[in-house]
Parts: structure tokens; sequence; C-alpha cells
């Protein structure tokens, strides 16, 4: 947990987002279930994650357009390398990034992220706007999760051991933000290929 490791570039971030989604705009995906994700998602980069009835998967187009997602803007690869580097991932080079939004009254229910690759890679989650509460849980869907608060500016690599527990976001409060309004971002960066 690296408190604070992107507050100095949040702003750069939160324009690229803008940008981000200016070409693959943010949508609500179709689980497999059927459901609505509460959460509104876009991706950069040469893979993208989603949803849809047939399943969960990376993708390199956008289901939406036909076309590749737009690049991984250079801020994201440079912060996530940094934070990757001082958590003892030197080497780090994400491929993939998934960008989710999030309004008062969204959760994400608890999940593991198992559709990339190599387990053995970092994930790398960046945290912009509204606070909210990540719920960490355990191996097992039936441990109960501890919970962790993340705010603007917060960084969390998370690999090793504890890469495929299940996890999850509560439901966000009401608020505002000066960088955000009423959003929290969350950029995931992963090595998915
Ligand atoms: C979020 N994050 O914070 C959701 N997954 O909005 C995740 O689901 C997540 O933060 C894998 C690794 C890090 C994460
Ligand atoms: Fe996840």
């Amino acid at each position: 947990m690296l408190r604070g490791f992107a507050l100095r570039e949040a702003a750069a971030l939160i324009a690229a987002i803008t940008r981000v989604a200016a070409e693959a705009p943010f949508r609500h995906m179709i689980t497999p279930g059927g459901f609505r994700m509460s959460v509104a998602m876009t991706n950069c980069g040469e893979a993208g994650w989603v949803t849809d009835r047939k399943g969960y998967r990376y993708q390199p187009t956008d289901p939406e357009s036909g076309k590749p997602w737009p690049p991984i803007p250079a801020a994201f690869l440079g912060l996530a390398a940094a934070a990757a580097a001082s958590s003892g991932f030197a080497g780090f080079r994400p491929d993939a990034c998934l960008v989710n939004r999030y309004e008062p009254g969204t959760r994400l229910t608890l999940h593991q992220d198992r559709n990339e690759r190599d387990f053995a890679q970092p994930i790398v989650s960046v945290s912009l706007g509204l606070p909210a509460t990540f719920l960490f849980g355990g191996l097992e869907r039936r441990d109960r999760p501890q919970r962790v608060p993340l705010v603007h500016g917060d960084v969390v690599v998370w690999g090793g051991p504890s890469r495929l527990n299940f996890h999850g976001v509560a439901e966000l409060a009401e608020g505002e933000h000066p960088a955000t309004g009423r959003l929290r971002y969350n950029l995931t960066l992963r090595k998915a290929l």
C-alpha cells in the first residue's frame, strides 16, 4: 500500500482518463449471468478486460467500436513501473489497463482477477477522486474481508501469494471531490498477455 504515491500526478492521470474515454467511452458491461455492472468501465492497452453473456476475457478490440483500445498513456506506465519497483517487482511492464468509474451507490462485488496469463505478475491499482472502502478477502469467497480505506492518490501493488484473493469495493458513499466531482476512478495496470 503506497499511500499518496500518485498524488503529484493525479491531475495528469485524470486528464489522460478523459482522453482515453473520448476514444473508448465508459460503458456498463453485462456479466455472464446477465447482470448490468454498476461500475462503468473502459480500457487502454494492447488488451482490454471485457465481460458479456459469453464470459470474462481480455480482447484486443473494444466490442462497442470494433477498434483497438487506445494506448496506455505514458503517465500510467511510468507510475505503474515506479510503484511496482518500489514494492519489489522491478521491470513491470503492463500491457492492459482497466479503468473503473464509480458514482455514489456503485459497488463491485467480491471477485478474483484470474483472466491474466501469469499470476506471478503483480497488478498496480491507482485510486482517484472519491474515497472508497476496499474489501480484501481471502482465497475462499466465504472468507470475511478486511475493510481497507482507499483515497485519492493511493496506489496498491498487489502480487505474490495474495494475488488470487477475493476482493471488491463497498458501495460508494455520497460525496464531492475537488478533482473528480461525484466520481471515483480506479486504474488497474496489468500484464494480461
Ligand atoms: C477498484 N479494484 O479498486 C477495484 N483488482 O475499483 C480491483 O478489483 C482490483 O484494485 C485487482 C487488483 C487490484 C485491484
Ligand atoms: Fe479486481
